[in-house]
């Protein structure tokens, strides 16, 4: 992609009212732009990375046994009369009438759709364990959007449903989600505590939030500092057997302020690992049982030909929210600091002299070089002054700079920097693709 011809617009100073540094880099960027509170407009190198994200979010669900579908953003109220949250839900909830006076909602969650469509199509235990997932815009009408992409009113959300036929094998679903999660998110580089959890208006008795350690969370943390580290299990687990896993880690302490009880704290851990902290929810999940399928009879026929409720969790990723939760986690003064799974590109070329036709023909040749390894290039062709050059690489956080310049060029060499590291080579380009390509 060349710069000259994409639209990145950044910004020299981030607005006065972006009060955390994610949204600050987030505009400056130019990622975002907001057009009403909390509701933003994805611009392409924002968009480029929720999409990496994304895939990131669906490969995993898959791998633990999810799969996906797509709903729409606008339900009918009535169904959510069927579960009596259609009241309970509160201002959160945009109501909407459409021309034949019909009450519709811009879907904050989905329980009560995934609900309908399970018990239009499946009947029978044999179709069990199911988990349905999808990755979809929701609509919560927040008292105080804020933080940008963290806390905003129209969201990107992945939200899986599970069915099954009794609480054990419920619990089983609600595993492979823990470790699936687990997962996820360390593939984005972040260290994601689960934690125990109120679980609101979704309902139930057993939940975790998954949190990233950071100062700007919204929520005041308390964990033992092990689990921190802990790596993740990865994907070469016992899909069917993944208590041990888990009761590893539930075993030790971690619990948001809501749950949080100071003196099973002091006894669960020793002062060293008492870690107090501030987080960012990134994923919720829930094992809640019969709260739906009751009152939206979502029944199946189980094994002795009687009809049984389903036993149901739900699981949700905050995926627009993660871009803020990982700029928190990796950024400098200079800017953001992608992690290489999710970058919006992998390597920036940057033409020192873009009216230099030797110069030109050799970023041209770095640049197709890249791409026959299949890296995503964006190709700084512009003819911007160098030190902008590079304050916007910087910025705009690449995982690699590749520089070009009459100098090098004279010398044979090119300059590899790595954003994470600020390490600089000068050498020559075969080199410095070898790097590139790990
Ligand atoms: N139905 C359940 C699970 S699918 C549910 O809605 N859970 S939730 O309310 O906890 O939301 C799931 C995730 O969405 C949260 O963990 C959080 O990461 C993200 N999220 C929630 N509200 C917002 C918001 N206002 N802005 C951005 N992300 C949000």
């Amino acid at each position: 992609m060349r710069l000259s011809r994409y639209f990145l617009p950044t910004l020299k100073e981030a607005p006065s009212d972006a009060q955390i540094v994610s949204h600050q880099l987030m505009l400056r960027a130019g990622m975002i732009k907001q057009e009403a509170a909390g509701i933003y407009a994805w611009l392409p190198l924002g968009l480029r990375v929720l999409n990496r994200i994304e895939q990131i979010v669906r490969e995993e669900q898959e791998r633990a046994g999810a799969v996906e579908l797509l709903m729409p953003t606008l339900q009918l109220a009535d169904l959510w009369r069927e579960s009596g949250r259609y009241d309970a839900y509160g201002p959160e909830m945009l109501r909407i009438t459409d021309r034949h006076e019909r009450e519709l909602l811009y879907g904050p969650t989905n329980e009560e759709m995934i609900t309908d469509i399970f018990r239009g199509f499946v009947k029978s235990y044999k179709s069990l364990p199911l988990n349905l997932f999808h990755i979809q815009w929701k609509f919560r009408d927040e008292r105080r959007p804020r933080f940008g992409v963290m806390r905003g009113r129209e969201f990107l959300m992945k939200d899986a449903y599970s069915f099954d036929i009794d609480e054990a094998s419920a619990r089983k679903a609600y595993n492979r989600m823990f470790v699936a999660y687990l997962n996820t998110f360390a593939r984005m580089g972040l260290k994601a505590v689960p934690m125990r959890a109120d679980t609101g208006p979704i309902g139930g008795d057993l939940s975790h939030e998954f949190i990233v350690l950071a100062d700007t969370g919204e929520s005041q943390v308390f964990c033992d500092r092990k689990l921190v580290e802990m790596p993740a299990p990865g994907r070469d687990v016992d899909w069917d057997d993944l208590q041990a896993i888990v009761d590893e880690r539930i075993s030790m302490y971690a619990a948001t302020e809501e749950m949080h009880d100071a003196g099973q704290f002091e006894t669960q851990t020793v002062e060293a690992d008492r870690l107090t902290a501030r987080g960012i929810e990134v994923g919720h999940i829930f094992y809640f049982g019969t709260k739906y399928s009751v009152p939206m009879k979502a029944r199946v026929a189980g094994p002795d030909g009687k009809d049984t409720e389903v036993h149901m969790g739900s699981y949700g990723v905050g995926v627009s929210r993660l871009l803020g939760a990982i700029i928190e986690a990796s950024h400098d003064d200079s800017g953001i600091i992608w992690p290489d799974s999710v970058a919006p590109f992998d390597v920036v070329v940057i033409n020192l002299r873009a009216n230099d036709e030797a110069v030109c023909a050799a970023c041209e040749e770095a640049v197709a070089k890249l791409e026959a390894l299949g890296k995503d290039v964006l190709y700084d062709d512009t003819d911007e002054r160098p030190g902008g050059k590079f304050a916007t690489a910087d910025l705009i956080g690449i995982p690699w700079q590749l520089t070009i310049g009459p100098k090098g060029l004279a010398d044979g060499v090119v300059e590899l920097k790595r954003r994470a590291t600020g390490e600089k080579l000068s050498v020559p380009l075969d080199e410095a693709l070898a790097k590139v390509r790990g």
